[in-house]
């Protein structure tokens, strides 16, 4: 499929989705939406890919939904397209999803990246919920996600003033997972995409569904769930492959990749 607004590779067993509207910042339209869903839902289904990486440029991540699209939009068009709610697909990608992010991540480009299942930063990238200052509010989980990363007080904090959080923030705040030199955001994300595609995919997918699940159940709810998941593992060739390599003292040689 020919892309207008994204740039899409496979390095190795990664999918890398690289956005790419430099004169607008990556800032997301319907078509980026309309693309990177069906970019990531193709890797999805791709026996050849073991994970995921989306990035954009080293300025921006993404500055947000695209305000010049948005802001024509009538109450009753954006309700009757239920406008932007297709960003949820990618929350529905089985297969790990990095957010490689540099430069800009603000609006929809925060809330893309906290879609993902975790996001590595650069040194230099900017995190921010601007929406108050353009007369509205996060619409893509900002209001969620974000307090769910970072706690009520920052959360509340970003979205009613529109204050940018800097990369070591991010860290010491639990939104990134880890900061690198910009420099090397790129190799370093598919460095740890490839490692997790070299693991037994079906545990691979396991985790992140039983991760995900702490945000949706009570810890009981969740623990009970998780020891169901692990106790099905036993029914994987791969536990069988890993933890005899273990016992052999060599290394794992996973099939279900
Ligand atoms: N939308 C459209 N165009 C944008 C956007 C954007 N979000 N951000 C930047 N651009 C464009 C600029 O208009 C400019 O274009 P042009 O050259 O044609 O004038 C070009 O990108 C470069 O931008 P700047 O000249 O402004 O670059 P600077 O380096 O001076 O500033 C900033 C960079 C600080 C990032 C600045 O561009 C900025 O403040 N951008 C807007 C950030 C923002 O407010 N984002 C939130 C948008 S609202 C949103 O995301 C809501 C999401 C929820 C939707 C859910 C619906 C259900």
């Amino acid at each position: 499929m020919a892309y207008e607004t994204i740039l899409v590779e496979t390095r190795g067993r990664v999918g890398l989705i690289t956005l790419n509207r430099p004169k607008a910042l990556n800032a997301l339209n319907s078509k980026v939406l309309e693309e990177v869903v069906a970019a990531a839902e193709a890797f999805d289904e791709n026996a050849k890919v073991g994970a995921i990486v989306i990035t954009g440029s080293e300025k921006a991540f993404a500055a947000g939904a695209d305000i010049k699209e948005m802001q024509p939009k009538t109450y009753i068009e954006a309700y009757m397209e239920d406008f932007f709610a297709d960003w949820e697909r990618l929350t529905r990608i089985r297969k790990p999803v990095i957010a490689a992010v540099a430069g800009y991540a603000l609006g929809g480009g925060c809330e893309l990246a906290m879609m993902c299942d975790f996001i590595l930063a650069a040194d230099n990238a900017k995190f921010g919920q601007p929406e108050i200052t353009l007369g509205v509010m996060p619409g893509m989980g900002g209001s969620q996600r974000l307090t769910r990363f970072v706690g009520k007080s920052k959360a509340m904090e970003m979205c009613l003033t529109g204050r940018m959080m800097d990369a070591l923030e991010a860290e010491r705040s639990g939104l990134v997972s880890r900061v690198v030199p910009a420099g090397e955001l790129i190799e370093e994300a598919l460095k740890v995409a490839g490692k997790i595609a070299e693991f037994s995919l079906p545990a691979v997918m396991m985790v992140k569904e039983t991760v995900n699940r702490s945000y949706e159940m009570t810890l009981a709810e969740g623990l009970r769930f998780e020891r169901r998941v692990f106790h099905s593992m036993f029914a994987l060739a791969d536990q069988k492959e890993g933890m005899a390599a273990f016992t052999e003292k060599r290394s794992a040689q996973f099939r279900n990749r």
